[in-house]
């Protein structure tokens, strides 16, 4: 069984900030309040998809961040709200949301699970108009985007493991057969974790070089092992 992993801390967008305006036009002095409301920050959602190579790309990166909303702009104009941001993990991720300790099975493809919810927009003074304040000079602040972090778990069962001592070929082997694009380099212990790829209907894992001792911890040691069990 392989297991592969990766953490990464994830941010919805910040509401936009509300804005104080008043209406400026030429032959009307003393326009009334027209600041717009904030746009609202983008969510972030999980996706499955059927392809095992997704997982890999979360372990360079540490943070995702969806857009935030705009500010609101004059003439009662709500800010443009922040793109959603969808992560694309393996069908059979497991999804562990901190602090709130939420654990998802993502097994189909269709169903984007929101994991982190946008701010809301702030309201502009035109929102804050009423009979007895006319000109208000206020206006709200956007609410904060919503921070987890997530970890992601892959476990498989692959159906072909590329064993061997370090710097023989696995990766590039693995590269012939399938669309991994698994760094290729001469020299020992470029792969420091798994890459996988399918060939035909098999799965094929190429893992970190394993050289004698590796149980006690030599070369990538535990390392190497803890994607096995
Ligand atoms: N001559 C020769 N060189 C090869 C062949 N296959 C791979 N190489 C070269 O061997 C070097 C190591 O290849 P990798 O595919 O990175 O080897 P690896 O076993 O994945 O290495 P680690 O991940 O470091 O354990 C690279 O410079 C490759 O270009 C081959 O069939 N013949
Ligand atoms: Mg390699």
């Amino acid at each position: 069984m392989l297991i592969d992993t990766a953490h990464i801390t994830v941010k919805a967008g910040n509401g936009g900030d509300g804005r104080v305006s008043f209406r400026r036009e030429k032959f009307i002095p003393k326009g009334g309040p027209d600041g717009g409301n904030g746009g609202k920050g983008g969510n972030v959602y999980i996706q499955g998809r059927n392809d095992i190579r997704l997982l890999k790309k979360y372990r360079a990166k540490t943070k995702i961040t969806a857009d935030d909303g705009d500010n609101g702009q004059e003439n009662k104009k709500t800010g443009k709200n922040g793109r959603d941001t969808t992560l694309l993990v393996p069908l059979g991720t497991r999804v562990t949301i901190h602090p709130y300790s939420i654990v998802l099975d993502i097994i189909e493809e269709e169903k984007p699970y929101r994991i982190a919810s946008g701010g809301k927009g702030g309201k502009g003074n035109w929102e804050f108009r009423s009979a007895t304040n006319q000109t208000p000079r206020e206006a709200e602040k956007g609410r904060l985007g919503e921070t987890v972090q997530i970890t992601f778990e892959l476990r498989l069962i692959a159906d072909v493991g590329l064993m061997g001592l370090p710097n023989v070929g696995k990766s590039s082997l693995l590269n012939a057969l399938t669309q991994a694009h698994a760094r290729v380099a001469d020299y020992h212990f470029t792969t420091l974790e798994p890459n996988l790829g399918t060939f035909q209907k098999y799965i094929i894992a190429d893992i970190p070089g394993l050289i004698e001792g590796a149980s006690n911890g030599k070369g990538l040691g535990f390392q190497f092992l803890k994607h096995i069990s």
